[in-house]
C-alpha cells in the first residue's frame, strides 16, 4: 500500500521520532511505500540520519508544502494517510482527495497512553463531512488497542564498546569502568540539580550523561554553575541520531526519559528508567503515569513497587537506590513481556491489518 504521514513538529522531537520510526517500520518490515510530508525537514532528517541508508532511501521525505501538489492531476492517491497527533490536513491536499477516484483511509494517530479507556475509543470511526472515512488510532500496551512501536529491536544488554557511534567516542572514552552509568533527558521542570546533589551523596562512582541542552538547564537552574564531588562526573553529549540515542539507553544503568517515544525505547533497552512525563495544565500526565505504573508494576512486591513509584515522582535517589538491582532484573522481565505482547508486530503491523 502507499502511505503518506503528515508530521508537525510543535516543539519537541518526538513528532518527528514517532513518524520516523512509523515510517521505517512500514518501508523496511512491511515493504509499503512511505512519503513523510514535514513542516520542520531539518530535524526529521537529523533523528534519521543513522538509520542505515539501505532503509532510508526507500522513504520519500517531503517537505509539508510539496502535498499542496495532490490538488492537480492526476493525484497521487495514498490508500493510507496519516495524521500523526491529529495534525491537520493541509487543504490543498485534501482538495486532491476530493477529486481522486478512489478515496484513502484517513487515521487520526493519536498519543500513547496506558488508559483503560482507549480500549473504548481505539479504531472507532471519526465522521468527516467531507465523508472520506477517518478513524482513530491509539497507541498502546493492551492487546485490544493500537500496539507500540517496536523497531528496531534492541539487543537485549550492553554492546561491546568498538561499536561506540563516532559522535560519542570522545564522551566514551571519560566512562569509568566500575561507576553506574546514568543518561537524562527530561524537560526543563524536573529537579535534575537538587536530583543531582542527592546522587552525589550515594557513596559510588557514577557517571552522568546528559543529553543535548541539558548542562545548560542545569546552569540557568542555580545562581552557580553546578559543583559535584568528582564520585560523579558529568558529561554532556551533542544531539545524535535516534539510532545513536537507543544505542546510548542500551549502554546505560538507568535512564530517564521523557516523550513517548523515548519512554518506549527506555523499556526495550530492558533498563531502569524514570519517565518524565510531559506536563500537562490540567495534570492530565499525572493519571497517564498512574495507569502506567499500574502494568509495569502488576507483578511487582511492595518493596520495588515503593521504590519506582518514588522514583518517577521525583524522589530523591537516596530514598530508593538501594532498589536499583532488583528494578534491573524487573526491567528485563518487563522487556521479555512487552516484546511477546507485541509479538504481532505491534503498531505498524496493527496498523496495516487494520487499513488492509
Ligand atoms: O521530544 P519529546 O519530548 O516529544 C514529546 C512527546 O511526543 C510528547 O508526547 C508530546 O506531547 C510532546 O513532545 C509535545 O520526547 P520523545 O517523544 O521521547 O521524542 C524524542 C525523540 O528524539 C525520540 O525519537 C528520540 C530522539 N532523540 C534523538 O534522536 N537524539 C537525541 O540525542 C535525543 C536526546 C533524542
Amino acid at each position: 500500500m502507499r502511505w503518506d504521514i503528515f508530521c508537525q513538529i510543535v516543539d519537541n522531537y518526538g513528532d518527528a521520532g514517532v513518524c520516523w520510526r512509523l515510517a521505517r517500520s512500514l518501508s523496511s518490515l512491511h515493504g509499503q511505500e512511505v512519503r513523510i510530508f514535514c513542516d520542520d525537514l531539518p530535524t526529521l532528517n537529523l533523528l534519521a540520519s543513522g538509520t542505515p541508508s539501505a532503509i532510508k532511501e526507500k522513504i520519500d521525505l517531503q517537505p509539508w508544502e510539496a502535498s499542496y501538489h495532490n490538488a492537480r492531476h492526476p493525484v497521487q492517491t495514498p490508500d493510507v494517510v496519516i495524521e500523526a497527533f491529529g495534525c491537520e490536513l493541509p487543504e490543498r491536499y485534501l482538495a486532491g482527495l476530493f477529486i481522486a477516484p478512489i478515496k484513502p483511509l484517513i487515521i487520526n494517530l493519536e498519543y500513547l497512553s496506558a488508559e483503560p479507556w482507549i480500549i473504548d475509543f481505539h479504531a472507532k470511526p471519526s465522521p468527516q463531512s467531507h465523508g472520506i472515512p477517518k478513524y482513530f488510532f491509539f497507541p498502546g500496551f493492551q492487546e485490544s488497542v493500537g500496539g507500540l512501536l517496536i523497531d528496531p529491536i534492541p539487543a537485549e544488554g550492553q554492546i561491546v564498546a568498538n561499536h561506540v557511534p563516532d559522535l560519542l567516542r570522545t564522551t566514551w572514552t571519560k566512562l569509568r569502568s566500575n561507576a553506574k552509568r546514568i543518561s537524562i533527558f527530561c524537560y526543563p521542570g524536573a529537579p535534575l540539580r537538587k536530583w543531582l546533589e542527592n546522587l552525589a551523596t550515594l557513596e559510588m562512582e557514577i557517571d552522568v550523561i546528559l543529553t543535548h541542552g541539558h548542562s545548560e538547564l542545569l546552569n540557568v537552574y542555580g545562581e552557580q554553575p553546578v559543583e559535584l564531588p568528582s564520585n560523579l562526573q558529568l558529561l554532556s553529549i551533542p544531539f545524535v541520531s535516534q539510532d545513536e540515542y537507543d544505542w546510548v539507553l542500551s549502554q546505560c544503568d538507568f535512564n530517564i526519559v521523557r516523550g513517548e517515544d523515548s519512554f518506549v525505547r527506555a523499556q526495550l533497552a530492558g533498563k531502569p528508567f524514570i519517565w518524565h512525563i510531559y506536563p500537562q495544565e490540567d495534570r492530565a500526565h499525572e493519571v497517564k503515569l498512574a495507569a502506567f505504573l499500574d502494568l509495569y508494576l502488576e507483578n511487582t512486591n511492595s518493596e520495588l513497587r515503593l521504590a519506582v513509584i518514588a522514583a518517577m515522582t521525583w524522589a530523591m535517589p537516596s530514598e530508593w537506590f538501594k532498589s536499583l538491582d532488583a528494578w534491573s532484573t524487573h526491567a528485563l522481565a518487563w522487556r521479555t513481556q512487552l516484546l511477546k505482547n507485541q509479538g504481532d508486530g505491534g503498531l505498524a503491523a496493527r496498523l496495516i491489518r487494520f487499513t488492509s
